[in-house]
């Protein structure tokens, strides 16, 4: 990717009424630019680096705000470059007043650009750099852990590893072809597969991490599911804890979905309230279910709820929708039941609860979370967390067992040391060591400016 090396600034923090707003410049320019503006009773320029200075900034002698800068030298800043950061009164019109000034002799930054010439200038590798992006967006405990193991390199550091066993076999394999006439030590064949299954497994577990990721990151998706009246609407407003979805004993009240947001455990869970799967004449209806088969096609999980009759039709659409061990069965209305009645439900799988008298919920909370929870030393070790990584590892994974192909049928170890040389290039890919502009533009371009 082509590196411009013109001067950049932009505003890094949202614009309202706050104590504080920070504008960044980066660039050969930074300090120049800002010592135009700035009047302390150092000139920045002879400042050292990393000292906040108090001062004010003026345009034609008038004064516009009193406020702190921090110089930062090249090498050592977030870029890279020279940075200066000027922290302002938190007021949009000043804020916005700064910036003008300053772009009459900078240019406005990209989304994301003070971050990407971090990555170029080799300060962070480019996990850390999508880190930065996750950091800024996670909304709870686990996404904040998860993007924060990533910014400090677990997963950059778990590719490094791997891509040194990697470059390890490989260099075996080319010595081998180069000298196959001199009399070195043979390679050890049965050793070597063993060591690439090893390696193949790895590459596996690390793919499966990035489901636990996503999940992580965009959230746990849920839906409730059921016949007409059984209450789905009442389970989805008690998740909730607020009187969301309209409840009625009307059957077939619920006829679009409706989509909200709860901290469980901190993972962001994402509850779908549905219409269900039954069959209607209903226009409406109709589009409303047909949108519920789309929801329960993409859920992690499915509440399916029955108030008695145990509804084997539905069931058996749903199973056809979504893998059986997404699937948890739920009996509501349990106040309507004896003890004996209950016993036999909960025989059959069903987890017990009742909305209207507040019983069984927790046990209902709980349920989505299994099998979804991972551990912090799993965070810590790196898993993935995007489709971009997801995609790389796979690819990694699959030349691996091409490499493995190749030994199994006698191809020689070019082929053998080919395949290992793919799936290197594909690991090097998620650290950022070869990208394509396209990947790299990607990423950034989801973040903010001024990040
Ligand atoms: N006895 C009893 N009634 C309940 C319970 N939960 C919900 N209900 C009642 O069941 C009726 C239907 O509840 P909803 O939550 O609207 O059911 P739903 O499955 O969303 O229904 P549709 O949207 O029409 O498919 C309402 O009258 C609720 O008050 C419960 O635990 N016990
Ligand atoms: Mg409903």
């Amino acid at each position: 990717m082509e590196y411009s090396h013109d001067t950049i600034s932009a505003i890094s923090t949202p614009l309202g009424i706050g104590g504080i707003s920070v504008l960044r410049v980066s660039g050969d320019k930074a300090i120049n630019v800002v010592s135009e503006i700035f009047k302390s009773k150092t000139d920045i320029k002879n400042q050292p680096s990393h000292k906040a200075i108090f001062g004010r900034i003026s345009d034609a002698e008038k004064l516009v705000d009193e406020v702190i800068v921090t110089v930062f030298k090249a090498p050592h800043s977030y870029t890279g470059e020279e940075v200066i950061e000027i922290s302002c009164h938190g007021s949009t019109f000043i804020t916005n007043q700064i910036l003008q000034i300053l772009l009459r002799n900078t240019r406005l930054a990209e989304p994301g650009e003070f971050t990407q010439r971090a990555f170029l200038n080799d300060k962070i590798g480019l996990t850390q750099a999508e880190a930065v992006g996750d950091l800024l967006t996670a909304k709870t405990r686990i996404s904040h852990l998860a993007a924060l193991q990533q910014y400090e390199g677990s997963l950059h550091n778990r590719i490094k590893k791997l891509l040194t066993q990697l470059t390890d076999f490989r260099t075996q394999l080319e010595l081998e072809i180069d000298f196959l006439e001199q009399d070195l030590d043979e390679i050890d064949n049965d050793n070597l597969v063993k060591n690439l299954t090893t390696l193949n497994r790895e590459l596996d577990q690390l793919a499966k991490t990035g489901e636990e990721g996503l999940i992580i990151k965009d959230g746990l998706k849920v839906s409730l599911v059921g016949a007409p009246n059984v209450g789905k609407s009442s389970i989805f407003n008690s998740l909730l804890e607020t009187e969301r979805a309209i409840v009625t004993p009307i059957p077939g009240t619920t006829r679009d979905y409706l989509e909200e947001v709860i901290s469980l455990n901190g993972y962001l869970v994402r509850i779908f309230d549905t219409a269900g799967l039954r069959a209607t004449t209903d226009q409406i209806e109709k589009i409303g279910i047909k949108r519920s088969y789309e929801i329960i096609k993409n859920s992690h999980k499915v509440l399916f709820i029955i108030d008695g009759n145990e509804n084997k039709k539905e069931y058996n659409t749903l199973s056809k929708l979504v893998d059986e061990n997404k699937i948890i069965k739920v009996l509501n209305k349990s106040d309507k039941f004896n003890k004996i009645e209950l016993q036999a439900f909960k025989k059959k799988g069903y987890i017990i609860c009742s909305t209207q008298e507040n019983s069984g919920l927790s046990k209902l909370k709980n349920s989505l979370l299994y099998n979804i929870e991972i551990s912090e030393e799993e965070l810590h070790a790196g898993i993935l967390t995007n489709a971009r990584q997801i995609a790389a590892v796979t690819k990694a994974a699959k030349s691996v067992d091409k490499a493995l192909e190749s030994i199994n049928n006698g191809m020689g170890y070019e082929f053998t040391a080919f395949d290992l040389k793919e799936a290197s290039s594909a690991l090097e890919e998620i650290i950022g060591k070869v990208t394509t502009d396209d990947i790299l533009n990607n990423i950034f371009a989801n973040f903010c400016i001024g990040k």
